[in-house]
């Protein structure tokens, strides 16, 4: 039986697999992305999986259940990092759901679904600015004005595909149809401190906070740093310092979650005032409405900024997802699980990281259960999860497959 340590040990494999020898890193159609679906499909193999790399990147397993053909029941999460990561976002669900496939290879052909195990290729969007290239893949929602995102070095995502050894034209075989999964299932770490202040080793996911990414773009004039009087300047990096702090006092207020996570500042020299600033946004709120509603506000706060400083204001919307809530059936598997380990009273929170469930959730149904990280790390090499809490949570992912099991009819939902 695969045990917590076994997990815990092929994550730490997994951390071979990096751009750079100093830190993790793993974009999606990289040589690390290709080594990491190998080693996932290794184990899928050990587990008794037939397996693919669809025509996304995404690295499956599937073993049939009580006769051959079925809907499955989807488990995994992504084997994408964001830069500098930390070795479980991710990787822990995409090997924990490997690891319960192995627990029950002796009883699927009882199952009345198939069982699938997916590593998703790039559900960070950290390469191309795009979030959840893969899981949108998968959900049949790919939108071919994403070929020509570019990377940091000018690579289109078109090119990385056919570097990757993927076919562009091909990328709509990677859609799963409604009627071939019965449900999506993801264990991740939480990313946050809740559970570990409530003394809680796992948890349920209400909802996953619906996100939007930009690029804001404030312009002033470069000018020399000592000739230019204070009250003829368009200093871009002083508007943007106070459309920065602006961000975060709107996104407290409005009770959502507002990030600035990069600022490059042109021409960026000591005695140069700033000409041109470019920063990051991230919003993200357990309701659409609240988060659209706070970008509203930053919006004006911020022309009103550069009005007052003579700079312009641009943005670009990157990425936007919907929140995703979690099926109630699924829920109740998940909750039965945790149950299970001890837990009669299972915690159920919303999900202030984005998955892959948001993308999937478009073409069948979704849960997720959440394990317990030390101060909420994450997104941060000192991301870490105990192994007791490993083992909790693939004792109640198996035995939220088997209660699943219990009440679907073969092919589908109960
Ligand atoms: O950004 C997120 O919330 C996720 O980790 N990609
Ligand atoms: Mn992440
Ligand atoms: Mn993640």
């Amino acid at each position: 039986m695969t045990t917590a340590a076994e997990v815990l040990a092929r994550c730490a494999q997994l951390d071979r697999f990096t751009a750079s020898p100093a830190f993790l890193e793993r974009v999606y159609l990289s040589p690390e992305h290709a080594q990491a679906n190998a080693a996932a499909e290794e184990w899928m193999r050990l587990a008794g999986m037939r397996t693919w790399v669809d025509a996304a990147g995404n690295q499956y397993g599937r073993v049939e259940g009580r006769e051959p053909g079925l809907p499955a029941l989807l488990l995994g999460s992504h084997l994408d990092t964001v830069p500098d990561a930390g070795s479980f976002d991710g990787m822990l669900g995409v090997v924990m759901a490997i690891a319960v496939a192995e627990r029950l290879r002796h009883r699927t052909h009882e199952l009345p679904f198939a069982l699938e195990v997916v590593g998703f290729s790039d559900e960070e969007g950290t390469r191309f600015g795009k979030a959840l290239l893969g899981s949108c893949a998968a959900s049949g929602q790919w939108d071919p004005a994403w070929w020509d995102l570019t990377d940091a070095r000018g690579t289109t995502l078109r090119e990385a595909f056919t570097d990757f050894g993927l076919d562009p034209e091909r990328v709509a075989d990677a859609a799963r149809r409604p009627e071939e999964l019965v449900g999506y299932l993801e264990a991740h770490i939480e990313q946050g401190p809740y559970l570990e202040a409530a003394g809680a080793s796992l948890g349920h996911v209400t909802t996953i906070a619906g996100a939007r990414r930009f690029e804001l773009t404030v312009v002033g004039e470069a000018r020399h740093a000592g000739g230019t009087p204070y009250e003829r300047r368009k200093d871009a990096l002083q508007a943007a310092a106070a459309a920065i702090t602006a961000i975060e006092r709107i996104g407290r207020s409005a009770g959502v979650i507002a990030t600035v996570g990069r600022v490059e500042v042109q021409p960026g020299a000591v005695n140069v005032i700033a000409g041109r600033a470019d920063f990051s946004l991230d919003l993200r709120a357990e309701a659409d409405a609240d988060r659209d509603r706070a970008w509203g506000l930053i919006h004006d706060e911020i022309v009103t900024i550069c009005a007052a400083r003579g700079t312009t204001f641009a943005w670009v919307q990157t990425h936007e997802a919907p929140s995703m809530p979690c099926a109630p059936w699924l829920t109740e598997a998940v909750v039965a699980g945790i149950r299970a380990t001890g837990d009669p009273d299972p915690i159920g929170l919303w999900s202030r990281a984005g998955h892959d469930g948001m993308a999937i959730g478009a073409v069948t149904d979704i849960g997720m259960l959440f394990l317990r990280c030390h101060d909420g790390i994450s997104h941060h090499p000192a991301e870490s999860v105990r192994d007791v809490d490993v083992a909790a949570g693939l004792d109640a992912l198996e035995t939220a497959v088997l209660e699943l099991a219990l009440t679907t009819a073969p092919g589908g939902r109960a």
